[in-house]
């Protein structure tokens, strides 16, 4: 839905057009079978997640209409999934009952690095939650990472994430 949009891509690489042997599309439930979940280990700990895990939460997710966004990026050739982001649209009441857009879970996986594909998935997102009529949009990320997300719009609001682990 979000490909047609207007985007802001350069160097060719688009929603649509993502690179040779690559497709940029929502998270199916067949891609259990394709890694993505061995993917996701790229980024942090995942731990055991059985098919009947997965394919539970895709469906509450799929369920709760509009909140959640999985991307993903298939390299057709291999069926595999290579790249992945998520766009979590959260209600609030502040902002005359506006959303709040968090950006997710961006992984590429490290033999593809160097290919604009984070950048793609970033991008798409943050587009998609302005067309969805977030009020904002926002990330968690390394300080290291500051200088690529600065680079598609983000900055530090000098707000610090305090986290409590369990
Ligand atoms: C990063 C991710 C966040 C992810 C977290 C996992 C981005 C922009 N940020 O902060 O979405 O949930 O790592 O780390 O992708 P954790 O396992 O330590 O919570």
């Amino acid at each position: 839905e979000w490909d047609s949009r207007k985007s802001n891509f350069r160097n060719g690489i688009s929603p649509s057009n993502p690179g040779e042997n690559l497709v940029y599309r929502p998270l199916s439930l067949g891609d259990f079978d394709k890694g993505f979940v061995n993917l996701l280990s790229q980024l942090t700990k995942v731990g055991e997640v059985s098919r009947e895990q997965f394919e539970k939460r895709f469906s509450s997710m799929k369920s709760s209409n509009g909140t959640y966004y999985v991307t993903v990026i298939e390299d057709i050739e291999k069926g595999e999934i290579i790249g992945a982001a998520t766009l979590v649209v959260e209600q609030k009441f502040i902002h005359k009952c506006a959303c709040r857009g968090r950006i997710e879970d961006v992984i590429v996986s490290n033999v593809y690095r160097g290919k604009q594909l984070g950048k793609l998935l970033v991008e798409a997102l943050t587009l998609l939650g302005k067309a969805l009529g977030c009020y904002k949009m926002s990330l968690e990320c390394k300080e290291e990472n500051f200088k690529f997300y600065e680079s598609f719009g983000y900055s530090p609001d000098g707000q610090h994430f305090m986290i409590q682990r369990f």
